[in-house]
């Protein structure tokens, strides 16, 4: 179980240690290597989808990396360029960069990269939020290179009525899925996302949600 402790720094929180989940916290599973017989298969072209399959997935369930006893990050959401929803068709609620210790926690774990774990968005101070799963970017967003510091963006996967800026987002990064690339195009940048989402729901199904005071 994740739960809270008060950290040093006001913006963020620290999780502490009391998270059993397994004797190889930083691997989730390792698959033993296999043989495959060579196949003979008769190879059609299609122009449709060959540009779509060729695409490179660069996340997967077993080779994403568990954080031991997680990241513990929040912010408020601001805006930014508004492309997660017009271009890519996946908002991110990205944090506000005034707190340099945010990034500085993550940068002394993976670095720039992609993370999943659990959001809550505190829409009502005086009402608990609930924890949804979430897939994080944390870097420089390559594939654009318009970004002068890292930003943390979360996208939540739930169904929000509208938008949520100015709204605090608390962040709980469990595992590490992938390094951050500058994508070719945008399909191929989409199309990895939308990888991410899947593999971050798998990792999610086996860890629990922080507990929260
Ligand atoms: P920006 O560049 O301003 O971050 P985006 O296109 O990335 O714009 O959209 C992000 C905004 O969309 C968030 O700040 C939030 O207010 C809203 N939003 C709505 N649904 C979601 C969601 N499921 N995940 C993240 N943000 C969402
Ligand atoms: N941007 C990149 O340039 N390279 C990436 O590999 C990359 N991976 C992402 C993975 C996920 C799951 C998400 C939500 C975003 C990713 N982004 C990446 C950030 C993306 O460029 C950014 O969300 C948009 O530019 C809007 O800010
Ligand atoms: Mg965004």
């Amino acid at each position: 179980m994740y739960s809270f402790i008060a950290s040093p720094f006001p913006s963020h929180y620290i999780l502490n240690s009391s998270n059993k989940r397994s004797s190889n916290p930083k691997c989730i599973s390792s698959k033993s290597s296999f043989s495959v017989k060579p196949a003979i298969v008769s190879c059609v072209s299609n122009a449709s989808s060959s540009n779509s399959d060729s695409v490179k997935l660069l996340s997967s369930e077993s080779t994403a990396k568990l954080i031991p006893n997680g990241i513990q990050v929040e912010g408020v959401v601001t805006t930014g360029f508004g492309r997660g929803s017009k271009t890519l068709g996946v908002p991110t609620a990205n944090l506000d960069h005034e707190r340099s210790e945010i990034t500085s926690l993550i940068s002394s774990s993976f670095g720039h990269g992609v993370y999943c774990g659990w959001a809550r968005v505190i829409i009502d101070e005086n009402s608990d939020a609930l924890w949804y799963p979430s897939v994080i970017n944390y870097g420089m967003n390559p594939t654009f290179g318009d970004i002068e510091i890292p930003l943390v963006e979360a996208h939540v996967m739930n169904d929000f009525e509208g938008d949520f800026y100015s709204r605090r987002i608390q962040l709980c990064l469990v595992a590490f899925l992938r390094q951050e690339m500058k994508f070719n195009s945008f399909q191929e940048l989409i199309k990895n996302i939308k990888n991410d989402i899947k593999v971050a729901t798998a990792v999610l199904a086996n860890q629990n949600k922080p507990t929260t005071p």
